[in-house]
């Protein structure tokens, strides 16, 4: 056998014998086959062993498996190889445009027939709307061609080799090819026909291609259409009466398509073969004096980057999946997606046509492997790969360029510099000059219309806004974007409200995308959800495949409802007089005729009276003060000294597309009166008898102090506990290696500090009884280190209740925040419901807290969890004023001075720790109860910034005390 070295899918060439690239439409009169379904499937371990007779007519492959198509062969079968994960790297030797000889080789075949109405005039085309890595294609025994762009469409004329009866399409898929060079974008490696495939009819005169050019004139409120057709024929808009030859433009008056009012005109394309409905938006984009417009107006990108992902299906999703994202994004004021990094599936783009959303198309293009080589060898500076990268830049344009959603063409993500992406940009202008450019690799901003950045702290948003920041004087110019932000792998993003400040701030700040929308977690039936290294990656980067404001089923994570409030399109907060809240609109184009406003009052978080509150409609960044009613005081929840809270509501009055009528938008909380510290508990004499020490309801341990019953319930090891599982934000990366905190707190050894007890003793607080306190001094600090937090518990009581007071004094240097800090203890598991007064329903922590409003909640021990796919801490609820824990018949109930952040859970924090995946996590004896006075802030150091000055303060003296009682009991004898 003779190899022939390279071989096509290791040539640089983008492909062969495929049609030129064109607008894609889901339907029109012309006849269209899919072929999606089951297909007989042969995988080979390597590219060359695999022989290409199976391309041959009357080839019998009765012995071969079967596969779905759309999808990946890696996700269909146990014998299927496996899917790996890489982020940057390369998971095979670098040496463009060669790849392994290990390339798996699925080999596809397909039956089908013609329906007996499918027309005989006129011809076909065979269309792959994405084949991952590359593809080979033959039918009836003749070679089509073969075609490189995974996540790109590519078409073959096929009309003349079609026959009625036994077509017999073959496809050869390689997993590498040298597209994969171009394709190293971070995700799971997943080959296969995993977008349809459908045979198209195309009637003798049907257009080859067209272009829907519908801008909008806000000076006088009118739209011009124009459509351009390679062939001729009528375009109509019957709610326009537009009726023009194509080619001809047409202006009529118009209301604009934008992300909040996605008005969209039917029309009709109509020519001597084929008649093609249209969806016309009208919109103009432009840069005007450094701010990005849209129809005249500056927009604010409230956006997050969407990679395809389905946790059984990997990049193949179904429609309903698609439109599930979409709802996902409306219903959480989300406006805008960058589709990370390659264009997805053109029905997407259809809903987001549809529901509104602002849309930065990107080009299937990353080379980031090529940095870890100092860029040598960067095929976008190799000009024998700038034809693979103009035909992926013409691909991706043709194909959407008729959708008003997208706004911003991308070249592509992570690729460095060179001259192939100017050739792009130069490409894309010149074919389309209604749209911006993005590109976020080159800070000299040569080739793109928006200053666009990954991860810039809030400091340097802060400079760049101020237009301080030093660069090139085009780039000054430009309005800026954050193409990727707020990195939300595991527990975060922290520090959004912090961001959305500086882009309300600046008006050249004009947003950002989060990274990123959904986990990439893939189903396991061990692991919950598998991520890299769980399918024995030789080379792999772990969780940070798991970095998404979604869970993988599409769960939204605490992080998705606190960008939902961080970003909320009215603002709803304090008004300069006390009987009245300020609204304000912060949309950038429609009034708030859509919504309805609510009011009610809480009174120690109870609702005691609710109502319509009655806002002017407010035009978009209009604001007004809106009184309130009288406080309805006497209500239900009618205590007097009780803390007062008004809380308003933005909902939406109708039903919309994407959700029911009274979905709320967005909501404001302002406080009337202060909450009272809890009433102050002590008198009682502790007792000291047979080496207990009874004070009040608690007893404890004569010896260590340690308690032992609070108010009945049996506890185990309440004291001072500084450690958090860390999460994925606390590591941090590389970049940042002073803010890897995970790692610097586990060397400093804050998850095993020892605890010396100095003196347990029964003692008089000053103007109290004698023998009321009982005080207990420790000094807390980790083995083999000289710093510690001397500790002082003192135990009170009134005989009903009891008063824990902690004090803590650092000692020694400390250079590091600390986790957290405050008491964990161990309680009966039995009681696992939770009621609580304080934020909620989410967990939050100092700089992810937009989202926590203060009312009474309530949930079990396990709905306090939150699933993240490496698990770490989680499930804090923050401000908390009282946690009753329960079990229908006991219940011990904590009141803190001041409001604390408690969490509960049926493991360890330790074995929260330890724990890699989900179905590690197995409920002990106990329910484990943290009460603490302070967090550290979440931040974004993952990828990004790490947490802000103010939420990851250093050690310093602290106090703080909580109150147990058990609601409902008598006080334990004594
Ligand atoms: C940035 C990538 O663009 C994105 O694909 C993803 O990998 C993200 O990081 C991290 O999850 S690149 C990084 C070097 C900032």
């Amino acid at each position: 056998m003779r190899l022939s070295t390279p071989s096509w899918y290791e040539d640089v060439s983008p492909g062969r014998g495929v049609l030129p690239p064109r607008a894609w439409y889901a339907r029109s009169d012309a006849a269209a086959l899919p072929l999606d379904g089951t297909w007989r499937f042969r995988l080979s371990p390597t590219a060359d062993h695999a022989d290409e007779s199976f391309a041959a007519e009357g080839y019998d492959a009765r012995d071969w498996g079967e596969v779905t198509v759309p999808g990946h062969w890696v996700l269909q079968g146990e014998d299927r190889g496996a899917p790996a994960y890489t982020n940057v790297v390369y998971p095979f030797p670098v040496d463009p445009p060669r790849v392994p000889t290990e390339n798996p080789t699925g080999d596809h075949l397909r039956r089908f027939d013609l329906p007996d109405d499918w027309p005989e005039a006129g011809g076909a085309v065979l269309r792959f709307d994405g084949v991952d890595s590359c593809a080979r294609v033959w039918l009836n025994g003749r070679e089509l061609g073969e075609f490189k762009g995974s996540r790109l469409p590519h078409e073959f004329s096929v009309g003349r080799i079609l026959r009625p009866r036994g077509n017999v399409l073959a496809v050869r898929v390689h997993q590498w090819s040298s597209g994969s060079y171009l394709e190293d974008q971070d995700q799971w490696w997943l080959p296969g026909i995993f977008r349809g495939v459908t045979l198209l009819h195309r009637p003798e005169g049907a257009p080859g291609d067209f272009f829907v050019h519908a801008s909008y004139d806000h000076a006088d409120g009118t739209g011009t259409l124009r459509v351009v057709c390679d062939v001729p024929g009528r375009v109509t808009v019957p709610e326009l009466g537009v009726d023009v030859a194509t080619g001809e433009p047409v202006t009529v008056p118009v209301e604009a398509w934008t992300a909040e009012t996605p008005r969209l005109y039917a029309g009709e394309l109509a020519t001597a073969g084929e008649r093609i409905p249209l969806r016309v938006g009208f919109r103009t984009v432009r840069v005007e004096n450094g701010v990005l417009t849209v129809n005249g107006r500056r927009v604010l990108f409230r956006g997050v980057n969407r990679h395809e992902f389905h946790p059984d299906h990997g990049r193949c999703l179904d429609p309903a999946t698609m439109r599930r994202d979409v709802e996902l994004m409306k219903r959480h004021n989300v406006n805008a997606v960058r589709t990370s990094h390659y264009p997805p599936h053109p029905a997407f783009l259809d809903l987001c046509d549809e529901y509104g959303l602002w849309v930065i198309d990107e080009c299937d293009l990353e080379t980031h492997g090529f940095q870890r080589l100092g860029w040598r060898g960067n095929p976008v500076d190799d000009a024998r790969w700038t034809p693979a990268l103009l035909d992926r830049a013409a691909r991706m344009v043709e194909r959407d360029k008729n959708h008003p959603s997208v706004i911003l063409w991308s070249l592509g993500n992570e690729c460095g510099t060179g001259a192939g992406l100017g050739a792009m940009a130069d490409a894309i202008r010149e074919r389309d000059p209604s749209r911006l450019l993005h590109y976020e690799g080159d800070r000299s901003c040569e080739h793109t219309d928006v200053y666009s950045r990954m991860y810039a702290s809030h400091d340097e948003v802060d400079e760049i806004g101020r237009r301080a920041d030093e660069g090139p004087a085009a780039r000054g110019a430009l309005p800026f974007v954050l193409c990727e932000y707020a990195h939300a792998m595991g527990n975060g993003p922290g520090g959004l409200a912090a961001y959305q400040r500086l882009f309300e701030t600046y008006e050249r700040c004009q947003g950002g995308f989060v990274w990123e929308w959904i986990d990439h977690g893939l189903t396991h039936p061990v692991h919950g959800y598998a991520y890299g290294g769980d399918f024995g990656e030789e080379l792999h980067d772990g969780n940070f495949v798991c970095d998404g404001l979604l869970f993988p089923d599409r769960t939204p994570s605490p992080g998705l409802a606190e960008f939902k409030k961080v970003v909320e399109p009215v603002r709803l907060g304090a008004a300069r007089d006390a009987g009245a809240v300020r609204v304000t609109n912060l949309r950038d184009f429609a009034d708030l005729s859509d919504l309805s406003f609510t009011w009610s009052f809480q009174v120690d978080g109870e609702t005691t009276g609710s109502g319509p509150l009655k806002v002017p409609v407010l035009a978009a960044g209009e604001s007004a003060e809106v009184d309130l009613p009288e406080p309805p005081e006497h209500g239900p929840g009618h205590r007097p000294a009780g803390e007062r809270t008004w809380t308003v509501r933005a909902e939406l009055a109708r039903d919309t597309r994407w959700a029911p009528a009274g979905h709320e938008v967005a909501w404001g909380q302002l406080p009337v009166s202060a909450r009272r510290p809890p009433a102050p508990a002590h008198g009682a004499r502790a007792v000291v008898r047979d080496g207990r020490i009874v004070l009040g309801p608690g007893v404890f341990d004569a010896r260590t102090g340690a308690p032992l019953t609070l108010c009945g319930v049996p506890l185990a090891g309440l004291r001072l506990d500084v450690w958090r599982a860390p999460t994925d934000n606390d590591n941090g990366s590389a970049r940042r290696p002073d803010e890897r905190f995970g790692r610097l707190w586990r060397e400093l050894g804050l998850h095993r500090m020892r605890h010396r007890i100095d003196a347990v003793s029964v003692d008089r607080t000053p103007g109290e009884a004698a023998g009321d306190t009982l005080t207990v001094l420790t000094r807390v600090a980790p083995a083999a280190r000289d710093v510690a937090l001397r500790t002082a518990y003192r135990w009170t009581s009134d005989g009903t209740r009891l008063r824990l007071a902690v004090s803590v004094t650092p000692e020694g240097e400390w250079r590091l925040p600390l986790p957290r800090l405050g008491v964990t203890l161990g309680l009966p598991a039995t009681l696992d419901e939770v009621v609580w007064f304080g934020g909620g329903p989410g967990e939050a922590y100092p700089d992810t807290r937009e989202a926590a409003r203060l009312g009474r909640w309530h949930g079990t021990v396990d709905d306090l969890q939150t699933p993240y796919v490496r698990p770490q801490e989680n499930g804090a609820r923050i401000d908390t004023r009282w946690v009753e824990l329960g079990d229908g018949t006991d219940r011990l109930r904590v009141e803190g001075d001041p409001a604390f952040w408690f969490a509960a859970r049926r493991w360890t924090d330790a074995a929260l720790d330890a724990a890699t995946h989900r179905g590690d996590l197995v409920p002990g004896g106990s329910v484990w109860l943290r009460l603490d006075h302070a967090q550290q802030g979440i931040g974004s150091g993952s990828c990004g910034p790490g947490v802000l000055p103010e939420f990851g303060p250093l050690p310093a003296p602290a106090a703080f005390a909580f109150t147990f009682t058990a609601p409902g009991r008598e006080p334990a004898a004594s």
